[in-house]
This record gives structure tokens, sequence and C-alpha cells, in this order.
């Protein structure tokens, strides 16, 4: 593994599938780099500011909806349930769920072992005699969840509409790992950003502060110091549109110049106007929401929205 020194002192140690993904997504045409790795420590700072934008609608949406609706989905899941998070702890919509459903568990599921333990810690002393079980795995596989809740059924939850950033192919594997994860007796609580006029959503991720911006070009940041890189940021624009055919929000890095730059010593070019395409967010309308669970082995069988429709929280079953 590769270790290096950063100015402050501190020491980063390059994950070596960020590495790949990276060498990977530059080489290749066109270029695209997966939007899991804009979480580092900064990243996840510039998201929590994100979603306090007044463009960013679907954070305070969701949250409005969960607070009215969670407790018909606690009169639906029935008690006894242990809480099955993918991506753990959103520091305030898990509290909703939590106080409304009372379970028997909570287990938080997150790659990230640092949040994981953060958030685990914080929500084990505001519900204190909760159980919380943290594992931290990739939810992307079907995970062995902890002994104690073996016998329990579960009730996952996947809000943020974090499923939108998956291509179609893909969150159609995923929704079956977690049917696969959470066993007999399943049901998932999944929120899903809506199809909408384009310049609600392109705004959404294109804010006037440029807060977006900063997230977006932080990648980069990230790049040159966890991977020795040399690519000039401020040559670079932050560029969010909306592809109609595919109905979703697609974030990329616009070369401003012919641009030469190397990644751990190996040279690269790009060409002023090309990108880097650095994430998707796919936006479902209310059948293709429905398909997509069928899809993946989940029957709906309740469903909620905001007055202005722009976010869906859906309850499903195994
Ligand atoms: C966390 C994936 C749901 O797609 O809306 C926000 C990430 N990117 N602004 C989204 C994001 C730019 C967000 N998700």
């Amino acid at each position: 593994m590769l270790k290096r020194e950063i100015e402050d002192g501190d020491v980063t140690l390059a994950d070596p599938a960020f590495r790949a993904d990276v060498l990977r997504g530059l080489a290749t045409r066109p270029r695209a780099i997966p939007a899991r790795w804009f979480y580092d420590r900064r990243g996840s700072e510039l998201f929590e500011a994100i979603t306090d934008l007044p463009e960013y609608y679907p954070t305070r949406t969701e949250t409005a909806i969960l607070r009215e609706v969670t407790p018909q989905v606690a009169a639906l899941a029935g008690e006894g349930r242990a809480v099955v998070e993918f991506g753990s702890g959103s520091s305030t919509k898990t509290p909703i769920l939590l106080s409304a459903v009372a379970p028997a568990a909570y287990v938080p599921i997150d790659i990230s072992g640092d949040f994981l333990r953060e958030s685990s810690a914080g929500l084990a002393s505001a519900f204190p005699g909760l159980p919380v079980l943290p594992v931290e795995a990739d939810f992307l596989h079907p995970i062995a969840l902890p002994a104690q809740v073996a016998g329990l059924p579960k009730l996952g939850f996947f809000p943020g509409s974090t499923i939108g950033n998956m291509i179609p192919h893909a969150s159609v594997d995923l929704l079956r790992a977690m049917k696969q994860s959470l066993g007999e007796g399943a049901m998932l609580l999944i929120g899903m950003d809506r199809v909408k006029d384009e310049d609600t959503l392109v705004a959404a991720y294109d804010d006037a502060a440029g807060v977006t911006a900063g997230f977006n070009l932080n990648l980069l940041e990230r790049i040159n110091r966890e991977l020795g890189a040399t690519i000039p940021i401020d040559r670079f624009r932050h560029r969010a549109l909306w592809n109609d055919d595919r109905a979703r929000i697609e974030m990329h890095l616009e070369a401003q110049d012919d641009l030469d730059f190397t990644v751990e010593g190996r040279p690269f070019a790009i060409r002023a106007g090309e990108t880097i395409h650095t994430e998707n967010s796919h936006k479902y309308g209310p059948r293709d929401a429905r398909i997509l669970l069928r899809s993946g082995g989940w029957t709906p069988i309740a469903e909620w929205t905001d007055p202005a429709g722009l976010f869906a929280v859906i309850l499903a079953e195994a």
C-alpha cells in the first residue's frame, strides 16, 4: 500500500480500489470515475452542506415525508423487527424511523468504519436500550447479519435516493442482494427521487453558491493528494446536465484547456471541452419506481410523496 505524507503531517493510505478506479476511469472513453469516491472527509462535509442548499430539495422533502408517514410504516411493519440501514446513519432521518418503529435492534451497514462508528455511538446514546449492531461491509453484495438478529424479521431502510447513483442494471442487482441479506419476510423502506422539470433538477445539482461545484471538484483534490497526481484543478469546471433519454442528472468535470497531467507518474491528456463523468443520479416516475422494485424481487405495498410530488418513499415486501 502507498503511504504519503501530507503537508499538515497527516498520513493517508491510498485505497487500492480508488487507485484502480481512477487509473482505469481516466484511461477509458468516455472518462468516468465512480461517485462513491466523492466521500472523503471533505467530500462528506460538502455533501452535508449540499443537503441544506435552497436548490437541493431531496433531503428536506424526504425528511418531511418520513416525519409524516413513519407511524404508518410502523403499523404496516408490525412489532419486533430489526431495522437494517444500508449506508449508515443519516443523522436526521434514522431517528425519525427508529422513534416510530421502536425496533428490536438497529443494524447500520457501511463500507466506511469511521462513519459507522460515529453514527452508531450517537444513535446508541439517543436510543438507550436499543441494541445497535454495526456491520462494516459493502452492501452491494449479500451480507451475513449479526447472529443477534438471526430470528427477527427485518425492515431494510435505504433513504436518500442513493439507489439513483446506480444504473438500472446495478440497481436491480442491489435490490436482489438486499433481499438476500434481509431474508424471509423482510420489508424495505426506500427513498427515490422523481422525474420533474429540468430547471428544478439542474438547479439542485448546480447551485448558485457553488457548493456542488466544490463537491465535484474535490474529487480532483483527492486524486492529487492521495495518488500524488498533478491535475490542474482550476482548469476544470463543474457541469450538471439532465440526460432525458436515460432520466438522470449527470455530473461532469470539463477541461477548460488542453491539459496534461500525471497520476502516480502515468501521463494523461484531456482536450478542452472533454469531460470526466463523475456521477449519475437517476430519477424515477411512479411506475418506473414500482417496476424497478419488482425487477429486484420486491412488491410495493405503500407509497408516499410530498404535496408537489418531488420525492417518493416506498414500502415494499420481499
Ligand atoms: C447522495 C447520491 C443521493 O444524487 O442527489 C448530491 C449525491 N451529488 N449532489 C444525489 C449528490 C450532487 C446525491 N445522493
